[in-house]
């Protein structure tokens, strides 16, 4: 599929999904919410892909909401609606998508840029990213699920810290926090993605989307609730090929070929 507004690309199963608006330093307008809808909603329907990264072109991550589109028209926005219906089944998309997601953070990522690292599953950063909420310099709530995967991370007090202030965090910072899983220098930043993320491709996928399923879940759920739900969701899993081949690889003392399934 071709995009205005994105790149994909395909390696050993990972498609690489990049923003690209360089020159806007990849800044969020409506066509980039409803292109990303549409290839999460490709990605969800191809089997061989087993692992996404997002990432930015050029020297930015993303910036969020392009305040100049956002300013251009003489009506007052409706804020609600250009959520609900751009950003938000994007955020859920990412969510909810059956493989791992990973935000290569090449640069910048403020408002709604960061948001969408934060969807991601995990997160690489380049040791010169940085991250801003930017949110409340604006007089904006954070938005496009901040409020939920902030407060996870960091806990209240440091979301709240984050949200009200805005300072621009290191990803040194960002790393000691949680908010990052891995830093990378910048030039091995892209390979070391790949890295990452064709581990991960080559992984049982099925079992993944699972684990991640009950992860998902475990946010709202209570001890007796989510362990039920891991035993039925550990029902299903135990029945794919990938265990099979995993239990054997085992046995025989070498390294397993799952095939995702
Ligand atoms: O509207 C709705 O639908 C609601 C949804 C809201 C979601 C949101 O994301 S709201 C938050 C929007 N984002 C921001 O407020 C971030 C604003 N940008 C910044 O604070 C800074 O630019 C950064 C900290 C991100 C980067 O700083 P720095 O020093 O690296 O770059 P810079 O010099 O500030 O920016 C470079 C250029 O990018 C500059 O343009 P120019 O002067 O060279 O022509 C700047 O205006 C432009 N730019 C940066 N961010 C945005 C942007 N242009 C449009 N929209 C932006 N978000």
């Amino acid at each position: 599929m071709s995009y205005e507004t994105i790149l994909t690309s395909d390696d050993d199963n990972v498609r690489t999904v990049t923003l690209n608006r360089p020159n806007e330093l990849n800044a969020i307008d409506q066509r980039v919410t409803q292109e990303l809808q549409k290839e999460l909603k490709a990605i969800s329907q191809e089997p061989s892909v087993r692992c996404v990264i997002l990432t930015g072109a050029g020297r930015a991550f993303c910036v969020g909401q392009d305040l100049k589109e956002a300013t251009a028209g003489d009506e007052p926005l409706d804020f609600a609606a250009r959520l609900n219906e751009g950003y938000n089944p994007v955020i859920c998309a990412l969510r909810s998508l059956a493989v791992p997601t990973l935000a290569c953070v090449n640069g910048v990522a403020a408002g709604a840029g960061w948001s969408l690292a934060l969807a991601c599953d995990l997160r690489i950063a380049a040791k010169t990213a940085k991250f801003v909420s930017a949110f409340g310099k604006i007089g904006l709530v954070p938005d496009s699920g901040m409020t939920w995967t902030l407060p996870k991370l960091v806990g209240y007090a440091k979301a709240l810290e984050i949200s009200w202030f805005g300072d621009a965090i290191s990803a040194e910072q960002a790393l000691e926090w949680g908010l990052v899983n891995r830093l990378a220098a910048p030039e091995g930043l892209a390979m070391e993605t790949q890295a990452w993320a064709r581990k991960l491709a080559q992984g049982p996928t099925r079992g993944y989307a699972l684990t991640k399923q009950a992860i998902n879940a475990s946010l709202s759920r209570d001890l007796e609730s989510q362990l039920e739900y891991e035993a039925m969701l550990q029902g299903i899993a135990g029945r794919t090929s990938d265990y099979e081949a995993g239990v054997k690889a085992f046995i025989e003392k070498r390294q397993p070929e799952f095939t995702g399934e």
